[in-house]
């Protein structure tokens, strides 16, 4: 979690509060990741120190206390060379506060100051080890170990430069993380690097890169430091020196500027071009020069890290003209689930086309299973399309929360095929159990939004699933996207069987005109917005369904909960008379999904219980189904399609649903409280 932001511009003249302004808006870019503090770190006016400023709570006040703190004209003077770094906090040690805000420093005065996302795991250690040294800690956080490790070392071992000191420290921690450095001591440097938590490079230049490639380096020796043997005996310590010995040259550029980010919606309104930095890359500006180098050498390395062109536009991670993203991304639906199928799904010629999993179709055709693996909502489309796989793919098919499967120690074999669903690429649960699979030999397919996501480059392939960037931290086009996804890929695994092909057909008519009938769903709006004038005082709501809709009413409840914050539970209508029916009386919203499919007699059967306890529930129906909207007055009725992708226009409602009572509860829509868009911790 959490978002990593720094700006550094050599020989690029540039004044602190243009500086300041670049970081904050890179912050605000960021913002879904993590929004429980923020700070900024920046060199004061006379160049001698680094001045910080931290606030609880989100970028704005952040902004507000910049203006207020470097409003002095000394602010606004060019500076040639400079580094800022920022941090939007999503908390895992320590409350939110400013004394546990980032950028967290090694000493008073600000030796080295650190950005971190993720968890240091053996924090505790490390800290033993240097209150026993003497330094003191003013934070509960994980992460200022970190900065002050790297005082430790650079006190103990003055020869070193900013990298090598950096890279010490990194072979000292354990966990994850994402971290950047700036020091007073190493003025106009930045260190950067990471290990299971995403950050790239973006590289902006006046005239065109010389290079498209940047070398990876490595040190002569990696050994790491023995933390006992330090200053404490008095002696000086030799450790190794990690001299390059590449042959290529880093990135040098006379004019540059170098943007470290948490991922490329903060860096897109400055430059496209960016590297993805990989786990155990070190990456280090010095002297406007841009190097690269691995912390340990493996076999399977390869030579350079390539410069990506992003594709990403700008527009599309700004809010236009609506009041929230979240807001933006629902309506947007129309047109991602046409980006999904785009290039892929012809219509005229009922042919599927998955270019990213082509040459492993055979290879998934004799599998054993097929795993679907994901958390929250990643993990309801799995859901919402396992029972079309079964059918289409005649293969068993697990659906897992990926949390549950680590911690079960699932028995995985070569011949299984598992599937990796993550919106972001980078949750740290679904990383882990993907890691645990390739591990035992299957075969790992991705499906995620993120390019150059970590779940993306360590799968064996995959599908991409185009829906465009999602900032909103509930997450709404990504889920339809990802359903979407797996239908094509039912759809491609059961080509060569006859007698799939009418209901294949039936598939692929019904996918034709599913933008469409999504626009005539979300024309419902002000009527659900009604609706939710009804419920937003209510302290719960359960929602019911089966069948292909049993995904929408889990992702209902989610929605619900994540957004307002009110109780709510996604009910198999099946197992109401097993318990939930208990819950039913006349003052308990219900919401109910009835649709005229092959579950349709039971899903009335369950309506007449929750009628017959005095239930007054709302339902979802089909389009001008009197028998079953004689149930009850409230109903929102949607097109009809085929049944397995039902799913797609019933979670509609329910996302506008949340948002409607979110923003009657005065909640914040886009930035759920405890909550983060990328989960990079376990
Ligand atoms: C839901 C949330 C959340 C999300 C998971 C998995 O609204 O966005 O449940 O789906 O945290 O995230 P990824 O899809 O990025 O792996
Ligand atoms: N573990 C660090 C903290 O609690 C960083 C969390 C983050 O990723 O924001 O401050």
């Amino acid at each position: 979690m959490c978002g990593i932001f720094a700006y550094l511009n050599y020989l690029t003249p540039k004044s602190r509060q243009e500086v300041l302004d670049l970081l904050v808006t890179g912050l605000k870019r960021l913002e879904y990741r993590g929004y429980d503090s923020t700070g900024v770190a920046i060199d004061s006016p006379d160049n001698k120190n680094i001045v910080m400023v931290k606030r609880t709570g989100k970028v704005k006040v952040l902004e507000e206390a910049i203006q207020e703190h470097f409003s002095g004209g000394e602010y606004s003077e060019p500076v040639l060379t400079h580094i800022g770094i920022a941090h939007t906090r999503w908390a895992t040690h320590g409350v939110p506060c400013e004394r546990n805000s980032h950028p967290h420093r090694s000493d008073e005065g600000n030796g080295f100051v650190v950005v971190h996302n993720g968890i240091i795991t053996n924090y505790n250690d490390v800290k033993t080890f240097l209150s026993k040294r003497g330094y003191e800690f003013e934070s509960d956080t994980d992460t200022e170990v970190f900065a002050k490790l790297v005082h430790h070392l650079w006190k103990t071992h003055p020869t070193y430069s900013f990298r090598e000191l950096v890279e010490q420290a990194i072979l000292q921690v354990e966990g994850a993380f994402a971290i950047a450095v700036k020091s007073k001591h190493f003025p106009g440097e930045c260190v950067a690097s990471r290990r299971s938590s995403p950050l790239l490079v973006g590289i902006k230049t006046k005239t065109r890169l010389a290079t498209d490639h940047i070398p990876i380096l490595y040190g002569k020796d990696d050994k790491k430091l023995n933390p006992d043997q330090d200053a404490d005996s008095g002696k000086q310590q030799v450790l190794p020196r990690s001299e390059s010995t590449s042959e290529f040259m880093p990135l040098e550029e006379k004019e540059v500027e170098y943007f470290f980010a948490s991922d490329a919606s903060a860096v897109i309104e400055h430059t496209n071009r960016v590297i993805y930095l990989e786990d155990d890359d070190v990456a280090a500006v010095r002297d406007g020069t841009l190097s690269i180098h691995r912390l340990k050498k493996s076999l399977d390395d390869p030579h350079a890290r390539e410069i990506t062109t992003l594709k990403m536009e700008i527009q599309q991670i700004m809010k236009g003209n609506y009041d929230y993203f979240m807001q933006k991304e629902i309506f947007e639906q129309p047109d991602s689930v046409v980006n999904t199928m785009r290039g892929r799904v012809r219509f005229d010629g009922n042919a599927i086309v998955l270019g990213g999993i082509k040459d492993y179709i055979p290879e998934i055709k004799r599998c054993r299973r097929l795993m679907l693996i994901g958390c929250g909502t990643s993990y309801h489309s799995a859901v919402a399309t396992r029972q079309l796989l079964e059918e289409l793919t005649e293969l068993p098919v697990m659906v897992e929360l990926a949390s549950d499967f680590l911690d079960r120690n699932t028995p995985i074999f070569r011949d299984d095929v598992c599937f990796f669903i993550s919106q972001s690429g980078e949750t740290a649960d679904t990383l882990m159990a993907l890691r645990y699979c390739k591990q035992r030999g299957a075969l790992i397919v991705g499906i995620t939004n993120t390019v150059g996501s970590s779940i993306c480059r360590e799968s064996h392939c995959g599908v991409h699933i185009n829906a465009g960037p999602e900032i909103g931290v509930a997450s709404t086009k990504a889920y339809t996207s990802q359903f979407i996804s797996l239908v094509m890929f039912a759809l491609v695994m059961s080509e060569d069987r006859l007698s799939l092909q009418q209901r294949r057909l039936e598939i692929l008519q019904a996918l034709s005109k599913l933008a469409d009938q999504i626009r005539a769903v979300l024309k419902l709006d002000s009527k659900v917005q009604e609706l939710a004038k009804d419920l937003y005082q209510h302290k719960s709501l359960l929602i019911m369904g089966r069948g292909y809709n049993f995904a929408t009413c889990l992702e209902g409840a989610l929605k619900v909960k994540e957004l307002t914050y009110m109780h709510s539970e996604g009910i198999m209508a099946g197992e109401l008379k097993h318990g939930p029916l208990a819950l039913v009386d006349d003052s308990m919203p219900v919401l109910m999904i009835v649709l005229r499919d092959p579950v349709y007699v039971k899903c009335m059967n369950a309506l007449q219980q929750v009628t017959s306890r005095k239930g007054c529930p709302i339902i979802i129906c089909e389009e001008g189904d009197e028998e079953t909207q004689a149930f009850s007055s409230r109903h929102l009725e949607i097109p009809r399609t085929v049944d397995c992708l039902q799913g797609i226009l019933t979670v509609i409602p329910m996302q506008l649903l949340s948002y409607h009572i979110a923003v009657l509860r005065g909640c914040d829509v886009d930035c759920p409280r405890n909550l983060a868009k990328s989960v990079t911790v376990e």
